[in-house]
């Protein structure tokens, strides 16, 4: 009982932040991403009857004890899917370089999810797979997808009607996600604790609920239409009030280092000179900034030259999980 799969990560321009039913893992809102063409994970689940429990390798490195907790509570849902109670051997290999900090449980889900049903021979269909994934990490369910994906928060008690979909092929706007590392340390706050907490906590959060639709309205659009001067400006302004909804929150979230700040910085600097250049920043302090590919080596090659920066991986939008 094998299955292997391959996902690549996603950036998301609205943002997941908030979950309406934490057992379902359904958000309060809508999100929209873009999924990368590089930077990918495989993965390769053998169920066995000679295990006790899980084992979970990333990169031939075994992983600690709650890292595998997380990983048997999914594995759990498709044991009881697929009626076996056989333990399984998870073999993760990570395209995304030591100390980058883009380690996303997306892609690592979406592999998980896709490799997990082969092996036991589950044939979900893609509502179905969008609905496993979204329960071991929400943002997954958008890696599982090819180019600009929309994950639904949907409305239902039971979540069914929570599920992504892709929008725009990858082909359809080849602009370039440069992924900026400014700290190689893995974050202080996991995006699932900070997220419970700036819900629970934080007053400002209530300004992301009142205009996470309207920026989706916009960026869909920008999207539609390929343009920047709607996208660029919106997703900013997004991402800092995400960033601001968890510096209210109580005790406060702040993912900001300095070399966060010099990358936006200099992103506007860029802009000032006439690049098209804009940054979005997820749960944590590396920012990825968004331009023309034409302008992608210029941008990335100013970006690298800051003290600040430890490395620049330029991608595109890609493909679905494999
Ligand atoms: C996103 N994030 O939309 C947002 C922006 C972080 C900031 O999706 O609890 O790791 O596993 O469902 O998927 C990160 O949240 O959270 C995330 P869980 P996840 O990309």
């Amino acid at each position: 009982m094998t299955g292997e799969a391959g996902a690549f990560p996603n950036v998301a321009l609205i943002k997941y932040w908030g979950k309406r039913d934490a057992t379902l893992n359904v958000p309060t809102t809508d999100s929209l991403s873009i999924t990368l063409d590089r930077l990918a994970t495989v993965t390769k689940v053998r169920f066995m009857r000679s295990l006790s429990r899980d084992v979970v390798t990333i990169n031939g490195r075994p992983e600690p004890p709650h890292s595998v907790g997380r990983v048997t509570a999914f594995l759990d849902l498709v044991r009881v899917m697929a009626s076996t109670s056989l333990r399984a051997r998870v073999e993760s290999v990570s395209e995304v370089p030591v100390g980058v900090g883009f380690a996303s449980s997306a892609a690592g889900f979406a592999a998980l999810a896709l490799a997990a049903t082969r092996a036991v021979g589950l044939p979900l269909d893609p509502a179905g797979l969008s609905r496993l994934a979204r329960q071991g990490s929400g943002s997954a369910c958008r890696s599982l997808l090819e180019g600009f994906v929309k994950w639904r928060a949907g409305t239902r008690s039971d979540g069914l009607d929570s599920t992504a979909e892709t929008l725009y092929a990858a082909a359809h706007w080849p602009l370039a996600l440069l992924m900026v590392s400014v700290e190689r340390d893995s974050k202080a706050i996991s995006s699932r604790t900070a997220m419970e907490r700036t819900v629970r906590t934080s007053p400002l959060y209530r300004g992301f609920l009142e205009t996470a639709a309207g920026d989706l309205a916009v960026v869909e659009t920008a999207i539609g239409e390929r343009r920047w001067d709607l996208l660029g400006p919106t997703v900013e302004r997004h991402a800092l009030l995400m960033h601001a909804t968890a510096l209210g929150a109580d005790p406060p979230v702040r993912y900001w280092r300095p070399g966060t700040v010099r990358v936006m910085d200099a992103v506007q600097a860029l802009r000032e000179e006439g690049f098209t250049a804009y940054f979005t920043l997820d749960a944590g302090p590396n920012p990825i900034v968004l331009c023309p590919v034409d302008q992608a080596e210029a941008v990335a090659s100013r970006l690298v030259a800051l003290a600040a920066v430890r490395d620049v991986q330029v991608c595109g939008p890609g493909r679905g999980a494999w």
